[in-house]
């Protein structure tokens, strides 16, 4: 890099108060870390006081549900086909990385502008109470992180940026101890480098100091970082006591009165099929779609079901009065995402244990000009089922039960709603509080409001597992295997077509149920090349699989799952 030796004297700098470029660069650069660390101090206050509050107060996470609700339809599908259950991380990094961005550019105008500056992180904090009280199930304090934590933000910058002011031009030499020589020579000057301007705000290659107290900057700054680090850090730490983990297992599940069927010998193929997808779905592998970037924690013992609107009877139910019915259910179902596309994983399958829904609804006398029921989960999200599918579908429930344990946090705990056969955007709603029996035409919930469609029955779907798409295998034979489903009708036939030869039937996995998948396999040469391997399923009712693609939105992706296999 050119590094030019020279005097003061022998080259006087343009800013005609007698200071370099390069030290202007320094302090810009030095702006907007304290710009930056003023936002550290912010975010970590914000989480200190969120503890009180409730971590949905928290402005990262408010800002991001906001930004979750505004964002368009079509970002979002994307986010969720991309990103997967990574999305919320992706949201939480992009936010992050925009308030950065923000606190840098606040960072340099508080350098010209102390009182912009501070109106810039009022800005900020404004957005973030704005967010807080917006969301569905904010309330008034949800608004106080935000605020306490620009307050805090604004004192950090003041104190951040007040090293950086220049001493009074004309013989004001009573400043900090760095800027003592400020007129000894020579000094080395890289005029417009970063390098040179990194060094010249570390101090480094420049005695000069530039009339700033960079001593007294560095000092501010550790503070700043401490007091981020350990309010933010204790926040989250002690926003942990919102957590209901432990109460949750704590919980002893009732027994149903009516268990799920006994499986039937060689159930799951996935014992001898590598790479098949296991007919049950353990909870931790369980896919997870939701807007709930903070997962909502509902304390058992606070739980409560409210029914609304077109009920006759409507009660109210503790989980312990869920818990006591005598006509609980265990189902095995598949549950699958209205966004999942052509081959795609957004399906797992589980038994569940519950309240059956229909026998519930009449109790309360949901009346018959009721066409949906519109349920809320606690963190505001709405979703409308049809009234009919939830009297009528077998096995829809109210469930608690995942695999043999306390439904876990993030898909709904304590209670969930069930609907074999329906999308889970129109049917599953997770963390349920209420249940308000409406009609489509009085009521658009969240995703309809967003033009999915209002009714969205599962397709037929079938799915290849293995062997995987462009992954070299040794020719010869072996199986191509997967899962088929068409829940409430069941699967009853599986045909795979290799290249351009006929199709052939799969053999498939024993019927369990109507509303579980099926697993099917078809053992096959492979001669040396590449293939086509494509896929279709039809289901109990003689529907098969159309060949027709469609994207996911507005109810569903149709089309067959085809896949370029390499055998050597
Ligand atoms: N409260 C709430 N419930 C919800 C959602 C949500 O965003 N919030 N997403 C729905 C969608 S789109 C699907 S596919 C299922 C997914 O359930 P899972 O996460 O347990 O797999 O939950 C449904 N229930
Ligand atoms: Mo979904």
């Amino acid at each position: 890099m050119p590094v030019v030796t020279m005097t003061e004297q022998a080259r006087p700098t343009p800013s005609g108060d007698g200071r370099s470029t390069a030290s202007r660069g320094g302090r810009r650069l030095l702006a907007a870390l304290a710009g930056l660390l003023a936002a550290a101090v912010a975010l970590g206050i914000a989480e200190l006081v969120a503890a009180l509050v409730g971590p949905a107060s928290s402005p990262v996470v408010a800002v991001g549900d906001a930004a979750i609700t505004l964002t368009p339809e079509p970002v979002k599908s994307f986010a969720i086909r991309t990103f997967g259950e990574n999305d919320k991380i992706v949201l939480i990094l992009g936010t992050l990385v925009v308030i950065a961005l923000y606190a840098l550019v606040i960072g340099l105008v508080g350098l010209r502008n102390r009182r912009l500056g501070v109106v810039g992180i009022a800005l900020f904090g404004l957005v973030g109470v704005v967010a807080a009280l917006t969301r569905p199930a904010g309330g008034v304090l949800d608004g106080l992180p935000s605020l306490v934590g620009a307050v805090a933000g604004a004192f950090a910058l003041l104190a951040l940026l007040a090293p950086l002011q220049l001493p009074a031009p004309a013989g004001a030499t009573s400043g900090p101890a760095t800027a003592r020589d400020a007129d000894a020579a020579p000094v080395a000057v890289d005029r417009d480098g970063l390098a040179g301007r990194l060094r010249d705000a570390l101090g480094a290659g420049d005695r000069k100091g530039a009339g700033m107290d960079r001593r007294r900057f560095f000092l501010s700054s550790g503070v700043a970082v401490g007091v981020a680090a350990v309010a933010g850090g204790g926040g989250r730490l002690l926003q942990q006591r919102f957590d209901v983990a432990g109460e949750r297992s704590d919980l002893v599940l009732p027994r149903p009165a009516s268990p799920a069927p006994a499986l039937p010998a060689g159930a799951d193929l996935a014992a001898d099929v590598d790479g098949l997808t296991p007919l049950f779905t353990p909870n931790r592998e369980f896919y997870r779609v939701d807007t709930a970037i903070t997962v909502p924690q509902i304390s058992p013992s606070d739980y409560r079901l409210t029914l609304t609107g077109m009920f006759d009877s409507p009660r109210s139910y503790t989980l312990d009065d869920l818990f006591g019915r005598d006509d609980l259910i265990e189902r095995d179902v598949t549950l699958t995402c209205v966004s999942n596309e052509v081959g795609g994983r957004l399906a797992g399958t589980a038994r569940w244990l519950g309240v059956p829904l229909g026998a519930f609804l009449r109790e309360n006398g949901v009346r018959d000009g009721s066409d949906q029921l519109v349920c809320t989960s606690s963190d505001g999200m709405t979703i409308g089922a049809p009234t009919r599918s939830a009297l009528e579908v077998d096995d829809a429930m109210l469930a608690f039960g995942m695999n043999g344990e306390p439904l876990p946090v993030e898909h709904g705990f304590p209670v969930r709603m069930l609907i074999p056969g329906l999308y889970g955007y129109v049917s599953a709603c997770k963390w349920l509080t209420r249940i308000e029996a409406t009609t489509f035409a009085a009521f658009d919930p969240y995703w309809v409001e967003r033009d999915w469609a209002a009714q969205a029955p599962i397709k037929v779907f079938s799915r290849i597992d293995t062997p995987a798409p462009l992954r070299a295998f040794p020719a010869g034979r072996r199986p191509i295997a997967g899962v088929a489903w068409a829940q409430t009708r069941g699967i009853s036939r599986v045909e795979v077509r290799v290249d351009d030869q006929d199709w052939t039937e799969a053999d498939l996995s024993p019927q369990v149920d109507a509303d579980l998948w099926r697993q099917w396999v078809l053992p096959y040469d492979f001669a040396p090349g590449r293939h086509e391997v494509t896929v279709r399923a039809t289901s109990a009712d003689g529907e098969t699989q159309t060949e027709e693609r469609a994207r996911p939105k507005p109810d569903g992706a149709s089309g067959w799952h085809s896949i370029q296999v390499i055998s050597r």
